[in-house]
Protein backbone atom coordinates (compact mmCIF):
# COMPACT_ATOMS: atom_id res chain seq x y z
CA UNK A 1 0.00 0.00 0.00
CA UNK A 2 1.26 3.84 -0.92
CA UNK A 3 0.63 6.86 0.51
CA UNK A 4 -3.05 7.14 1.57
CA UNK A 5 -4.10 9.91 -1.08
CA UNK A 6 -5.59 13.42 0.42
CA UNK A 7 -7.75 14.04 -2.41
CA UNK A 8 -9.65 10.88 -1.47
CA UNK A 9 -10.41 12.17 2.21
CA UNK A 10 -13.34 14.27 2.53
CA UNK A 11 -11.86 16.08 5.46
CA UNK A 12 -9.32 18.24 3.35
CA UNK A 13 -8.68 21.62 2.27
CA UNK A 14 -12.93 22.36 2.78
CA UNK A 15 -14.80 24.90 4.06
CA UNK A 16 -16.58 23.58 7.22
CA UNK A 17 -19.47 24.88 9.36
CA UNK A 18 -18.78 23.07 12.88
CA UNK A 19 -21.82 21.52 14.61
CA UNK A 20 -22.18 20.42 18.24
CA UNK A 21 -25.30 19.26 19.98
CA UNK A 22 -24.49 19.83 24.18
CA UNK A 23 -26.60 19.24 27.20
CA UNK A 24 -28.08 22.60 27.88
CA UNK A 25 -24.87 23.27 30.80
CA UNK A 26 -21.97 22.24 29.03
CA UNK A 27 -23.54 24.56 25.89
CA UNK A 28 -22.81 27.29 28.58
CA UNK A 29 -19.09 27.15 27.36
CA UNK A 30 -19.67 28.15 23.87
CA UNK A 31 -15.77 28.49 22.95
CA UNK A 32 -14.49 25.65 24.74
CA UNK A 33 -16.69 23.40 23.16
CA UNK A 34 -15.50 24.03 19.80
CA UNK A 35 -11.87 24.17 20.67
CA UNK A 36 -11.06 20.24 20.33
CA UNK A 37 -13.32 19.77 17.14
CA UNK A 38 -11.34 22.86 15.34
CA UNK A 39 -7.75 21.51 16.17
CA UNK A 40 -9.03 18.54 14.33
CA UNK A 41 -10.47 19.31 11.11
CA UNK A 42 -6.99 21.93 10.86
CA UNK A 43 -4.93 18.88 11.88
CA UNK A 44 -6.88 17.82 8.54
CA UNK A 45 -5.98 20.85 6.78
CA UNK A 46 -9.85 21.94 6.27
CA UNK A 47 -10.40 25.92 6.91
CA UNK A 48 -13.60 26.52 9.91
CA UNK A 49 -16.31 29.36 8.66
CA UNK A 50 -18.53 28.77 10.66
CA UNK A 51 -20.55 27.28 14.13
CA UNK A 52 -23.38 26.15 15.08
CA UNK A 53 -24.37 24.83 18.67
CA UNK A 54 -27.86 23.47 20.23
CA UNK A 55 -28.31 23.39 23.99
CA UNK A 56 -30.82 20.19 23.77
CA UNK A 57 -31.30 17.15 26.15
CA UNK A 58 -31.29 14.92 23.60
CA UNK A 59 -30.84 14.81 19.87
CA UNK A 60 -33.74 14.67 17.56
CA UNK A 61 -33.93 11.09 16.96
CA UNK A 62 -34.32 11.81 12.81
CA UNK A 63 -31.94 14.66 11.99
CA UNK A 64 -30.33 15.53 14.93
CA UNK A 65 -30.77 19.08 15.13
CA UNK A 66 -34.36 20.14 15.64
CA UNK A 67 -35.86 21.68 12.73
CA UNK A 68 -35.50 25.50 13.65
CA UNK A 69 -31.72 24.70 14.13
CA UNK A 70 -31.61 22.83 10.54
CA UNK A 71 -32.55 25.35 8.80
CA UNK A 72 -30.29 28.14 10.77
CA UNK A 73 -27.97 25.76 9.15
CA UNK A 74 -28.85 25.99 5.96
CA UNK A 75 -28.76 30.01 5.70
CA UNK A 76 -25.42 29.41 7.75
CA UNK A 77 -24.40 27.47 4.64
CA UNK A 78 -25.30 30.25 2.21
CA UNK A 79 -24.20 32.96 3.92
CA UNK A 80 -20.19 31.23 4.00
CA UNK A 81 -20.16 29.19 1.35
CA UNK A 82 -19.22 26.11 3.19
CA UNK A 83 -19.02 23.21 1.63
CA UNK A 84 -18.77 20.76 4.65
CA UNK A 85 -20.92 19.97 7.45
CA UNK A 86 -18.46 18.58 10.43
CA UNK A 87 -20.22 17.39 13.48
CA UNK A 88 -18.75 17.10 17.10
CA UNK A 89 -20.98 14.17 17.66
CA UNK A 90 -21.80 10.67 16.58
CA UNK A 91 -24.29 10.85 14.00
CA UNK A 92 -26.09 7.10 12.92
CA UNK A 93 -26.04 6.49 9.07
CA UNK A 94 -29.84 7.83 8.65
CA UNK A 95 -29.28 11.20 10.73
CA UNK A 96 -26.20 11.81 8.30
CA UNK A 97 -28.48 11.46 5.31
CA UNK A 98 -31.38 13.72 6.39
CA UNK A 99 -29.40 16.03 6.81
CA UNK A 100 -27.52 15.90 3.50
CA UNK A 101 -30.73 15.95 2.00
CA UNK A 102 -32.02 19.36 3.60
CA UNK A 103 -28.94 21.04 3.58
CA UNK A 104 -27.42 19.35 -0.14
CA UNK A 105 -24.22 19.76 2.08
CA UNK A 106 -21.70 16.77 2.43
CA UNK A 107 -22.35 15.78 6.38
CA UNK A 108 -19.41 14.11 8.76
CA UNK A 109 -19.35 13.04 11.92
CA UNK A 110 -16.47 13.54 14.40
CA UNK A 111 -15.54 9.60 13.82
CA UNK A 112 -15.04 10.35 10.13
CA UNK A 113 -12.67 13.23 10.99
CA UNK A 114 -10.88 11.20 12.71
CA UNK A 115 -10.63 8.52 10.69
CA UNK A 116 -9.77 10.91 7.79
CA UNK A 117 -6.75 12.16 10.32
CA UNK A 118 -5.51 8.45 10.84
CA UNK A 119 -5.49 7.87 7.29
CA UNK A 120 -3.34 10.82 6.53
CA UNK A 121 -1.14 10.04 9.00
CA UNK A 122 -0.52 6.23 8.96
CA UNK A 123 2.97 5.20 7.95
CA UNK A 124 3.79 1.90 9.00
CA UNK A 125 1.85 -1.19 6.94
CA UNK A 126 0.08 -2.03 10.51
CA UNK A 127 -1.28 1.06 11.37
CA UNK A 128 -2.47 1.76 7.68
CA UNK A 129 -3.99 -1.90 7.73
CA UNK A 130 -5.93 -0.71 10.62
CA UNK A 131 -6.81 2.31 9.66
CA UNK A 132 -8.50 0.79 6.30
CA UNK A 133 -10.01 -1.54 8.51
CA UNK A 134 -11.59 0.99 10.49
CA UNK A 135 -12.83 2.81 7.74
CA UNK A 136 -14.64 0.29 5.69
CA UNK A 137 -16.37 -0.95 9.39
CA UNK A 138 -17.61 2.83 9.73
CA UNK A 139 -18.41 3.18 6.01
CA UNK A 140 -19.94 -0.22 5.78
CA UNK A 141 -23.29 0.72 7.49
CA UNK A 142 -23.42 4.21 5.38
CA UNK A 143 -22.78 2.44 1.50
CA UNK A 144 -26.28 3.71 0.51
CA UNK A 145 -24.66 7.68 0.68
CA UNK A 146 -20.91 7.50 0.23
CA UNK A 147 -21.26 6.58 -3.25
CA UNK A 148 -17.50 8.46 -3.27
CA UNK A 149 -15.86 5.63 -1.73
CA UNK A 150 -16.71 3.20 -4.01
CA UNK A 151 -14.23 3.69 -6.78
CA UNK A 152 -11.32 3.85 -4.23
CA UNK A 153 -12.84 0.23 -3.32
CA UNK A 154 -13.60 -1.66 -6.79
CA UNK A 155 -10.07 -0.02 -7.90
CA UNK A 156 -7.73 -0.65 -4.63
CA UNK A 157 -8.19 1.36 -1.72
CA UNK A 158 -6.50 4.51 -2.67
CA UNK A 159 -5.74 3.92 -6.28
CA UNK A 160 -8.73 6.63 -7.41
CA UNK A 161 -9.34 3.87 -10.07
CA UNK A 162 -12.17 2.41 -11.48
CA UNK A 163 -15.85 3.74 -12.40
CA UNK A 164 -17.54 2.69 -9.09
CA UNK A 165 -20.23 -0.09 -8.16
CA UNK A 166 -23.47 1.29 -7.65
CA UNK A 167 -25.85 -1.90 -6.97
CA UNK A 168 -25.91 -1.79 -3.22
CA UNK A 169 -25.45 -5.51 -2.75
CA UNK A 170 -22.27 -5.66 -4.95
CA UNK A 171 -20.90 -2.50 -2.76
CA UNK A 172 -21.47 -4.89 0.75
CA UNK A 173 -19.91 -8.04 -0.66
CA UNK A 174 -16.80 -5.99 -1.88
CA UNK A 175 -16.28 -4.14 1.22
CA UNK A 176 -17.01 -7.52 3.10
CA UNK A 177 -14.62 -9.28 1.04
CA UNK A 178 -11.51 -6.76 1.66
CA UNK A 179 -12.79 -6.21 5.35
CA UNK A 180 -11.79 -9.77 5.79
CA UNK A 181 -8.72 -9.90 3.79
CA UNK A 182 -8.02 -6.75 5.59
CA UNK A 183 -8.42 -8.84 9.33
CA UNK A 184 -6.46 -11.82 7.72
CA UNK A 185 -3.35 -9.41 7.60
CA UNK A 186 -3.86 -7.80 10.24
CA UNK A 187 -4.12 -11.07 12.76
CA UNK A 188 -0.33 -12.23 11.23
CA UNK A 189 0.93 -9.18 11.75
CA UNK A 190 -0.05 -8.45 15.40
CA UNK A 191 0.28 -11.64 16.15
CA UNK A 192 4.00 -11.57 15.67
CA UNK A 193 4.21 -8.08 17.10
CA UNK A 194 2.64 -9.52 20.31
CA UNK A 195 5.26 -12.66 20.11
CA UNK A 196 7.79 -9.83 19.34
CA UNK A 197 6.79 -7.66 22.14
CA UNK A 198 6.87 -10.42 24.67
CA UNK A 199 10.18 -12.29 24.10
CA UNK A 200 11.58 -8.59 24.90
CA UNK A 201 12.07 -9.84 28.76
CA UNK A 202 15.38 -9.18 28.80
CA UNK A 203 14.90 -5.18 29.21
CA UNK A 204 12.64 -3.68 31.43
CA UNK A 205 9.94 -1.30 29.49
CA UNK A 206 8.36 1.83 30.26
CA UNK A 207 5.54 3.45 27.86
CA UNK A 208 4.57 6.99 27.26
CA UNK A 209 0.78 7.39 27.06
CA UNK A 210 -1.45 10.09 26.89
CA UNK A 211 -4.38 12.29 25.32
CA UNK A 212 -3.50 13.53 21.80
CA UNK A 213 -0.78 16.32 21.79
CA UNK A 214 -0.08 16.14 25.50
CA UNK A 215 3.76 15.85 24.50
CA UNK A 216 4.91 12.34 24.24
CA UNK A 217 6.86 12.54 21.17
CA UNK A 218 8.16 15.57 23.00
CA UNK A 219 9.42 13.95 25.82
CA UNK A 220 10.63 10.66 24.32
CA UNK A 221 13.04 13.24 21.99
CA UNK A 222 14.22 15.05 25.01
CA UNK A 223 14.79 11.88 27.20
CA UNK A 224 16.50 9.61 24.48
CA UNK A 225 17.78 11.87 21.92
CA UNK A 226 14.75 10.37 19.42
CA UNK A 227 14.19 12.11 16.39
CA UNK A 228 10.14 11.46 16.13
CA UNK A 229 8.09 13.50 14.57
CA UNK A 230 6.46 16.59 17.03
CA UNK A 231 3.74 18.73 15.62
CA UNK A 232 1.18 21.17 17.37
CA UNK A 233 -1.86 19.08 15.85
CA UNK A 234 -4.00 16.00 16.64
CA UNK A 235 -2.61 12.42 16.57
CA UNK A 236 0.88 13.11 14.88
CA UNK A 237 1.68 9.99 16.07
CA UNK A 238 0.28 6.59 14.76
CA UNK A 239 2.86 4.10 15.06
CA UNK A 240 4.81 2.89 18.03
CA UNK A 241 8.21 3.76 18.45
CA UNK A 242 10.71 2.34 21.25
CA UNK A 243 13.84 4.03 21.89
CA UNK A 244 16.76 3.11 24.93
CA UNK A 245 16.64 5.91 27.20
CA UNK A 246 20.07 5.67 29.70
CA UNK A 247 18.13 5.96 32.95
CA UNK A 248 20.94 7.36 35.75
CA UNK A 249 22.08 5.42 38.55
CA UNK A 250 19.78 2.35 36.86
CA UNK A 251 20.90 1.49 33.46
CA UNK A 252 19.09 1.26 30.15
CA UNK A 253 15.48 0.76 29.98
CA UNK A 254 13.34 0.69 27.17
CA UNK A 255 11.09 3.68 26.17
CA UNK A 256 7.78 3.87 24.18
CA UNK A 257 6.02 6.51 22.66
CA UNK A 258 2.64 5.57 21.12
CA UNK A 259 -0.57 6.69 19.77
CA UNK A 260 -2.60 9.43 21.86
CA UNK A 261 -6.32 9.08 22.87
CA UNK A 262 -9.36 11.22 22.18
CA UNK A 263 -12.71 11.45 23.81
CA UNK A 264 -15.10 9.58 21.56
CA UNK A 265 -12.29 7.41 19.74
CA UNK A 266 -14.45 5.92 17.10
CA UNK A 267 -14.62 2.37 18.66
CA UNK A 268 -13.50 0.62 15.25
CA UNK A 269 -10.69 2.30 15.63
CA UNK A 270 -10.14 1.42 19.65
CA UNK A 271 -10.64 -2.19 18.81
CA UNK A 272 -7.82 -2.18 15.72
CA UNK A 273 -5.49 -0.44 17.76
CA UNK A 274 -5.23 -2.59 20.24
CA UNK A 275 -1.93 -3.94 18.93
CA UNK A 276 -0.20 -0.85 18.33
CA UNK A 277 -0.96 -0.88 22.37
CA UNK A 278 0.73 -4.23 22.78
CA UNK A 279 4.04 -2.09 24.18
CA UNK A 280 1.81 -0.41 26.92
CA UNK A 281 0.14 -3.79 27.72
CA UNK A 282 3.83 -5.36 28.43
CA UNK A 283 5.23 -2.30 29.86
CA UNK A 284 6.85 -2.76 33.56
CA UNK A 285 5.66 0.85 33.84
CA UNK A 286 3.57 3.75 32.07
CA UNK A 287 4.09 7.37 31.94
CA UNK A 288 0.56 8.74 31.75
CA UNK A 289 2.07 12.38 29.78
CA UNK A 290 -0.75 15.21 30.58
CA UNK A 291 -0.86 18.81 29.07
CA UNK A 292 -1.07 20.41 32.45
CA UNK A 293 -1.99 23.66 30.26
CA UNK A 294 -4.73 22.42 29.08
CA UNK A 295 -8.00 23.89 30.52
CA UNK A 296 -9.63 20.76 30.23
CA UNK A 297 -6.99 18.52 31.42
CA UNK A 298 -8.22 16.73 34.16
CA UNK A 299 -11.28 15.62 32.18
CA UNK A 300 -8.62 14.35 29.22
CA UNK A 301 -6.78 11.85 32.35
CA UNK A 302 -10.39 10.48 32.80
CA UNK A 303 -10.51 9.67 29.11
CA UNK A 304 -6.87 8.46 28.83
CA UNK A 305 -7.82 6.07 31.42
CA UNK A 306 -11.13 5.00 30.03
CA UNK A 307 -9.32 4.11 26.53
CA UNK A 308 -6.70 1.95 28.46
CA UNK A 309 -9.18 0.10 30.50
CA UNK A 310 -11.12 -0.19 26.71
CA UNK A 311 -7.83 -1.76 25.49
CA UNK A 312 -7.31 -3.96 28.21
CA UNK A 313 -3.61 -1.89 29.53
CA UNK A 314 -3.66 -2.17 33.59
CA UNK A 315 -3.43 1.54 34.00
CA UNK A 316 -4.04 1.28 37.66
CA UNK A 317 -0.76 2.84 38.90
CA UNK A 318 1.30 4.94 36.00
CA UNK A 319 3.41 7.94 36.80
CA UNK A 320 0.85 10.68 36.07
CA UNK A 321 3.95 13.41 34.38
CA UNK A 322 1.99 16.83 34.19
CA UNK A 323 3.86 18.35 31.05
CA UNK A 324 3.96 21.65 29.65
CA UNK A 325 4.05 23.52 33.24
CA UNK A 326 5.77 26.39 31.02
CA UNK A 327 2.50 26.98 29.18
CA UNK A 328 0.36 27.04 32.12
CA UNK A 329 -1.39 30.21 32.88
CA UNK A 330 -0.69 30.14 36.58
CA UNK A 331 0.87 28.63 38.69
CA UNK A 332 -2.66 27.93 40.55
CA UNK A 333 -3.07 25.46 37.58
CA UNK A 334 -0.76 23.18 38.47
CA UNK A 335 -0.95 23.47 42.13
CA UNK A 336 -4.62 21.64 42.04
CA UNK A 337 -3.60 19.24 39.43
CA UNK A 338 -0.90 18.12 42.15
CA UNK A 339 -2.95 18.25 44.86
CA UNK A 340 -5.59 15.76 43.05
CA UNK A 341 -2.88 13.54 41.67
CA UNK A 342 0.13 12.68 44.37
CA UNK A 343 2.84 11.48 43.08
CA UNK A 344 2.75 13.55 39.73
CA UNK A 345 5.81 14.57 38.54
CA UNK A 346 5.60 18.27 36.58
CA UNK A 347 8.03 18.60 33.75
CA UNK A 348 8.50 20.88 30.50
CA UNK A 349 9.30 18.40 28.26
CA UNK A 350 9.98 21.46 25.72
CA UNK A 351 12.41 23.08 27.92
CA UNK A 352 13.81 20.02 29.34
CA UNK A 353 12.84 20.96 32.79
CA UNK A 354 12.79 18.60 35.64
CA UNK A 355 13.11 15.63 33.39
CA UNK A 356 16.04 14.45 36.61
CA UNK A 357 12.74 14.43 39.29
CA UNK A 358 11.21 12.29 36.70
CA UNK A 359 14.41 9.71 35.66
CA UNK A 360 14.29 9.62 39.80
CA UNK A 361 10.93 8.78 40.15
CA UNK A 362 11.08 5.89 37.28
CA UNK A 363 14.15 4.78 39.36
CA UNK A 364 12.99 4.59 42.17
CA UNK A 365 9.66 3.08 41.16
CA UNK A 366 11.53 0.15 38.76
CA UNK A 367 13.61 -0.60 41.80
CA UNK A 368 10.27 -1.33 44.14
CA UNK A 369 8.92 -3.68 41.44
CA UNK A 370 12.01 -5.74 41.99
CA UNK A 371 13.46 -8.08 44.30
CA UNK A 372 16.38 -9.67 45.78
CA UNK A 373 16.38 -13.46 46.50
CA UNK A 374 18.66 -16.68 47.00
CA UNK A 375 16.39 -19.59 45.32
CA UNK A 376 17.76 -23.07 45.58
CA UNK A 377 16.89 -25.92 43.37
CA UNK A 378 18.02 -29.32 42.09
CA UNK A 379 20.32 -29.12 39.29
CA UNK A 380 17.49 -31.19 37.30
CA UNK A 381 14.84 -29.10 37.66
CA UNK A 382 14.71 -27.56 34.11
CA UNK A 383 11.61 -25.54 34.55
CA UNK A 384 12.79 -23.46 37.74
CA UNK A 385 16.20 -23.01 35.71
CA UNK A 386 14.11 -21.68 32.27
CA UNK A 387 11.81 -19.84 34.08
CA UNK A 388 14.82 -17.69 35.83
CA UNK A 389 16.47 -17.75 32.58
CA UNK A 390 13.48 -16.02 31.36
CA UNK A 391 12.31 -13.62 34.01
CA UNK A 392 15.38 -12.87 36.57
CA UNK A 393 18.69 -11.49 36.17
CA UNK A 394 21.13 -14.19 38.33
CA UNK A 395 23.74 -12.55 39.92
CA UNK A 396 25.54 -15.84 41.06
CA UNK A 397 25.03 -19.43 41.18
CA UNK A 398 26.58 -22.09 43.74
CA UNK A 399 25.93 -25.51 43.15
CA UNK A 400 26.39 -28.39 46.13
CA UNK A 401 25.68 -31.78 45.21
CA UNK A 402 22.48 -32.22 43.16
CA UNK A 403 21.66 -28.94 44.35
CA UNK A 404 22.04 -25.22 43.18
CA UNK A 405 21.59 -21.76 44.68
CA UNK A 406 20.98 -18.66 42.81
CA UNK A 407 21.15 -15.29 43.65
CA UNK A 408 18.78 -13.22 41.60
CA UNK A 409 17.07 -10.28 40.79
CA UNK A 410 13.66 -10.39 40.03
CA UNK A 411 10.16 -8.69 39.56
CA UNK A 412 7.88 -9.14 42.62
CA UNK A 413 5.02 -10.55 39.83
CA UNK A 414 7.43 -13.47 38.89
CA UNK A 415 8.86 -14.36 42.47
CA UNK A 416 5.31 -15.74 43.80
CA UNK A 417 5.57 -17.70 40.57
CA UNK A 418 8.34 -18.90 41.32
CA UNK A 419 7.83 -20.32 45.12
CA UNK A 420 3.95 -21.82 42.92
CA UNK A 421 6.79 -23.91 41.38
CA UNK A 422 8.63 -25.65 44.47
CA UNK A 423 11.83 -24.36 44.48
CA UNK A 424 12.93 -22.78 47.88
CA UNK A 425 13.30 -18.53 48.56
CA UNK A 426 15.76 -17.11 50.85
CA UNK A 427 16.59 -13.87 51.56
CA UNK A 428 19.65 -12.97 50.82
CA UNK A 429 20.91 -12.81 54.53
CA UNK A 430 19.64 -15.96 54.74
CA UNK A 431 16.50 -16.20 55.94
CA UNK A 432 13.17 -18.09 55.06
CA UNK A 433 10.98 -16.55 53.06
CA UNK A 434 7.26 -16.89 52.04
CA UNK A 435 4.62 -14.99 50.63
CA UNK A 436 1.45 -14.50 52.98
CA UNK A 437 -2.08 -15.14 51.74
CA UNK A 438 -2.86 -12.08 50.51
CA UNK A 439 0.07 -11.18 48.78
CA UNK A 440 2.31 -8.67 50.48
CA UNK A 441 5.35 -9.38 51.19
CA UNK A 442 6.72 -11.15 54.87
CA UNK A 443 10.34 -9.04 54.30
CA UNK A 444 10.62 -5.45 53.13
CA UNK A 445 12.28 -5.41 49.67
CA UNK A 446 15.85 -4.71 49.90
CA UNK A 447 16.87 -1.42 48.38
CA UNK A 448 18.34 -2.18 45.21
CA UNK A 449 21.96 -1.07 44.62
CA UNK A 450 22.10 1.90 42.18
CA UNK A 451 25.71 0.85 40.63
CA UNK A 452 24.56 -2.88 40.33
CA UNK A 453 23.67 -2.03 36.89
N1 LIG B 1 4.72 24.86 25.74
C1 LIG B 1 5.01 23.56 25.63
N2 LIG B 1 4.69 22.91 24.51
C2 LIG B 1 5.00 21.59 24.43
C3 LIG B 1 5.65 20.89 25.48
N3 LIG B 1 5.80 19.61 25.10
C4 LIG B 1 5.28 19.50 23.86
N4 LIG B 1 4.79 20.69 23.44
C5 LIG B 1 4.16 21.01 22.15
O1 LIG B 1 2.93 20.32 22.07
C6 LIG B 1 2.69 19.90 20.73
C7 LIG B 1 2.44 18.41 20.68
O2 LIG B 1 3.62 17.73 21.01
P1 LIG B 1 3.87 16.21 20.62
O3 LIG B 1 5.12 15.79 21.31
O4 LIG B 1 3.76 16.00 19.15
O5 LIG B 1 2.60 15.56 21.35
P2 LIG B 1 2.13 14.04 21.33
O6 LIG B 1 1.58 13.75 22.68
O7 LIG B 1 3.22 13.16 20.84
O8 LIG B 1 0.93 14.12 20.28
P3 LIG B 1 0.31 12.99 19.32
O9 LIG B 1 1.42 12.20 18.74
O10 LIG B 1 -0.41 13.81 18.34
O11 LIG B 1 -0.60 12.18 20.17
C8 LIG B 1 3.90 20.34 19.93
O12 LIG B 1 3.61 21.58 19.31
C9 LIG B 1 4.99 20.49 20.98
O13 LIG B 1 5.98 21.43 20.62
C10 LIG B 1 5.99 21.64 26.65
O14 LIG B 1 6.57 21.15 27.62
N5 LIG B 1 5.65 22.96 26.67
MG1 LIG C 1 3.35 11.99 19.23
Amino acid sequence: MGEPQRDSLKVSARKCILVAVREPDVAKQKEQVFDEIKGLVKTASSEVVGTLMQARDRPDPASYLGKGKLLELKDLISATGADLIVFDNHLSPSQGKHIEEVTKTQVVDRSEVILDIFATHARSYESQLQVELAQLLYLRPRLTRMWTHLERIEGGIGSGRGPGEKQLETDRRLVDKRIDELKRKLKTVEHRRELQVASRTDHVSVSLVGYTNAGKSTLMNALTGADIYVADQLFATLDTRTRKWKLPRWGEVLLSDTVGFIRDLPHHLVASFKSTLAEARHADLLLHVVDASHPQAQQQIETVNKVLEDVGVDSSDPILVLNKIDAAPDRAVIDVLRAKYPGSITVSAIERTHLDQLSQAVSERLSSGFMELLVTTNVADGKTHSFLIEHAEVVKSEYQENQVTYEIRIPKRFAHQLEKAGATLRTLDDQPFTFVPNDEYVLTVPPVDPEAN
